[in-house]
């Protein structure tokens, strides 16, 4: 290709081609280039946001230039690619992370004071990229980072949400949602107009023999929407290696036929019709393990499935490879049984457009394919009914049933003794209406499926996929414990932290092999490092004691223990045990002298999260922490012995703040629920510790970094489904103290407890999620906390343990093993000089 370009060509593009900054100076024509012609600005106009937008576009140029070389050089290394499919990345802000991953944070600080303004202040313009609930979506985005920073040919395929997640305000100390468009200026995606897809919905399937005698399929006469391309650039860290996150947004069909209703007068229909397109990329679900069966939801759904795989299969077939090359090629990873459409869909593709026989077509799809599994509750388990599957795509309707005809087969001629088999497992389950079982047709498309933590991948292989087990032997499933980037979650978030391991460590190498960490064990019993440690969590504290402050107006003190909970609010996590153990706390406060009371450990309890808009008792337990918190925080009585907090729209720049400020963070969810948890993750390695139950990584942290430096308590997963069974025939016995808990809200301490009633009577009656089994044990951690958080010595010791311990966690271990058992595939590192 190189050969046929003109060399006049060739020596104008050498001349001018850019080079991008790489010292102050460059940064400084380059900001101020982008805030004078880009954003039409001048040095006598230039805020806070100027100075952000310049800033931001000066590093985009940057980033696209390695973007075009990586992409240049995977193409002509013709080497295997990955592809991560997921509904949801929850990238955060994005400017911190660039600075950072092309390690011109410095540069980009000078420059700026020159120009007037303070990086903190300008890096906090940004808004959040917030296409995401919660754990899922930013472990999407926390393998990109790893992706890139290791050199892996990968893409993200996602949906480009018009609104992310909702902003949560509390007014009154409820929850409002307030809509998120975040797109009015985002300087990090580039806009694709020539890259589109024309995606079919509805329509019917005609059917003909052609000149061999094979029947064929066409699905036609349906409805078209197109999907346009963004692409967003993911800069790996301390490489030229940028990866692509491609978004698809939804738009009209521009075809002659809407012309015509245009022009005959029909102008509000076509309209009407663009507005229906739009609204398919329109907003982000906001239910965290929960699945509604939306009809929307599942438009989502095979809209950015089908653009995708059109755009992976369009570049493959440029390579004119043979088919059966494809799994070779391309790697298919699928974020949860979001994107199962992508299994009928590439069939689809294989067998009606490309006419492979249906044998050949079904093992590449299954070779290509891998599904993770992140939740093993009921509730959110995807099924979609049959007649809606059948009116939307009426031609992966026949797939899906003739990919379960061929699977249940299968499975009659290995088990022909076990007819119950057939119905258990069948990928149609035979309800009123039928339904797909979508986690079913996942696992019979894949070839590998994994859980998220080693307790999660054993629950399912022994509960909700025991036949698949059966049926396709041990082998096909596997786990992959989930990990953190320590670019953003330790290096970003805590730069005082990593500059402090750096210095002992001679540099920064751990940012790349974060099990180098374990050389920080010999500082656990130094004066001077552990001082050192110490004094950064306080600065930690501080600043997140002075954002609760600007925020709330609360006073907090920064000597006090910060007890922090910051997640999705939801009954299995237990957001619920946490606040009735303050109230608990809370009592027990009041009940002493004053003498008593200065004796205990301060506390400052610290709650943060979103409900889903629908969830009426996530709803009541935020409810319940404000109204808590109103009462103890005015009270003279308590003073600096307990303050109370929810902060205001929990989300990834929020958490970069609070992850380093704890010394206690709860992971609490009821044992066997929680498939793995990533925040756990995060404040350990920020050398906070966990009062948390034997539930999805806990196990593995706690196997890691030494029972001694965890607080586990709680009832174990194995004997939960007793203990409920215990519940509904013979009744749920409350424990005493978390009585006196009911009592005090039921007398109306903190406000009318009308307000609260769902939230103990649900305790009271089923008690499912175990909070008053597991109360006792939960209160009696805490009191240890307290004690063994006297004793600072030994808890710096503890600390400094636990994070030595945590390289295990890093995401990029965790692409490693993907790539592995999963992918099979290698990196490919880009020469600095072009491909
Ligand atoms: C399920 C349906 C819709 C939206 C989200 C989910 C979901 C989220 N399922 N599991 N998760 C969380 O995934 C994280 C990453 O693996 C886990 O750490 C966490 O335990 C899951 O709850």
């Amino acid at each position: 290709v190189e050969a046929e370009i003109p060399d006049a060509q060739k020596t104008a593009w050498k001349k001018h081609s850019a080079s991008g900054f790489t010292n102050k100076e460059d940064f400084e024509a380059a900001a101020i280039r982008h805030i004078e012609t880009t954003l039409a600005r001048s040095l006598y106009n230039c805020d806070e946001g100027a100075a952000y937008g310049g800033t931001a576009l000066a590093f985009r140029d940057r980033l696209i230039i390695d973007w075009n070389k990586t992409q240049q050089s995977h193409t002509f290394a013709d080497q295997k690619r990955v592809y991560y499919l997921s509904l949801e990345f929850l990238m955060g802000r994005a400017l911190d992370n660039a600075m950072l991953n092309v390690g011109l944070k410095d540069v980009a600080r000078d420059g700026l004071a020159d120009l007037g303004f303070r990086m903190e202040d300008v890096i906090g313009i940004e808004r959040d990229a917030a296409l995401g609930n919660g754990g899922l979506g930013r472990l999407a985005a926390c393998f990109l980072d790893s992706l890139a920073s290791l050199d892996y040919p990968a893409w993200g395929y996602g949906l480009r949400y018009r609104y992310g997640i909702f902003k949560q305000e509390i007014i009154n100390g409820y929850q409002v949602e307030v809509p998120d468009y975040w797109l009015d200026f985002n300087p990090w995606e580039f806009p694709r107009h020539d890259v589109t897809v024309d995606i079919q919905f509805y329509g019917n399937v005609r059917k003909y023999n052609d000149e061999n005698g094979r029947q064929v399929s066409v699905w036609e006469n349906g409805e078209i929407v197109t999907a346009n391309a963004y692409d967003v650039p993911i800069p790996g860290y301390n490489t030229p290696t940028t990866n692509n996150l491609r978004l698809w947004s939804s738009k009209a069909a521009s075809g002659e036929f809407d012309f015509q209703k245009f022009n005959s007068g029909e102008y509000e229909q076509s309209v009407h019709d663009q507005m229906r397109a739009e609204t398919i990329s329109a907003v982000l679900y906001p239910n965290d393990n929960l699945d509604r069966g939306k009809e929307l939801r599942l438009k989502q759904q095979y809209f950015w499935c089908a653009a995708s795989l059109h755009d992976i299969v369009r570049r493959f077939k440029k390579s004119k490879k043979a088919w059966k090359e494809f799994p070779n090629q391309i790697a298919i990873q699928l974020n949860d049984t979001h994107p199962t459409l992508a299994i009928p869909e590439l069939q689809r593709i294989l067998v009606d457009n490309e006419g492979l026989d249906w044998d050949t077509a079904w093992s590449i799809v299954v070779n290509t394919f891998g599904y993770t599994n992140h939740t093993v509750m009921a509730e959110a388990l995807e099924k979609w009914s049959v007649p809606l599957i059948q009116h939307l795509l009426p031609r992966h309707l026949e797939i899906i049933y003739e990919i379960n005809l061929h699977f249940l087969q299968y499975v009659e001629r290995t088990f022909p003794k076990d007819r119950d088999m057939l119905s258990r497992v069948s990928i149609v389950e035979e309800s009123n209406p039928k339904m797909i079982r979508m986690a079913y047709l996942a696992i019979v498309g894949s070839h590998k499926v994994n859980g998220v933590a080693e307790l999660h991948s054993d629950l399912i292989k022994t509960t909700i996929f025991k036949d698949f087990v059966k049926i396709y032997g041990q082998d096909k499933f596997t786990n992959v414990t989930n990990g953190i980037t320590p670019r953003r979650w330790l290096h970003q978030a805590n730069p005082k932290l990593s500059e402090l391991i750096a210095s002992k460590l001679g540099g920064y190498d751990f940012l790349k092999d974060l099990t180098l960490l374990h050389k920080l064990e010999a500082y656990a019993d130094d004066k001077q490092f552990r001082k050192a440690f110490q004094e950064i969590k306080y600065a930690n504290k501080t600043r997140l004691a002075n954002y609760i402050k600007e925020t709330t107006g609360v006073s907090v003190n920064p000597a006090a223990l910060f007890d922090i909970q910051v997640k999705r609010i939801h009954e299995y996590k237990r957001q619920q045990l946490n606040i009735f153990g303050v109230i608990h706390r809370y009592l027990a406060l009041k009940a002493m002298t004053p003498e008593q009371r200065k004796k205990m450990q301060p506390r400052v309890s610290i709650f943060g999260g979103k409900a889903a808009p629908g969830y009426w008792m996530a709803k009541c337990i935020i409810h319940l922490v404000n109204e808590v918190g109103r009462v103890v925080n005015n009270d003279p009585e308590i003073g600096d012995a307990l303050k109370v907090i929810f902060i205001e729209d929990y989300n990834v720049s929020k958490c970069e703040i609070i992850a380093p400020a704890s010394d206690i963070s709860e992971h609490i969810s009821t044992a066997g629920t929680e498939a793995s948890g990533t925040s756990n993750m995060k404040f350990v390695l920020n050398g906070g510790l966990i009062i948390g139950t034997c539930d999805g990584a806990n196990i593995e942290i706690t196997r890691e970094i030494g029972e001694d430096n965890i607080f586990l308590f709680g009832n174990l997963a194995e004997d939960v489904e007793e203990i409920r069974h215990q519940h509904t025939y013979e009744g749920v016995l409350i424990d005493d103290g978390l009585q006196k808990v009911f009592d005090a809200i039921h007398n109306g301490m903190f406000g009318h407890s009308d307000e609260f009633s769902a939230l103990t009577n649900t305790v009271v009656n089923h008690d499912h999620w175990l909070t008053s089994a597991d109360f006792e044990a939960y209160c009696k951690t805490h009191d240890a906390i307290d004690e063994a958080f006297k004793d600072q010595e030994a808890w710096l010791h503890k600390t400094i343990l636990a994070v030595a311990r945590m390289g295990f966690f890093t995401a990029d271990r965790c692409i490693e093993e993907y790539a592995e058992m999963i992918w099979n595939v290698e990196p490919q590192k880009i020469k600095q000089n072009g491909a």
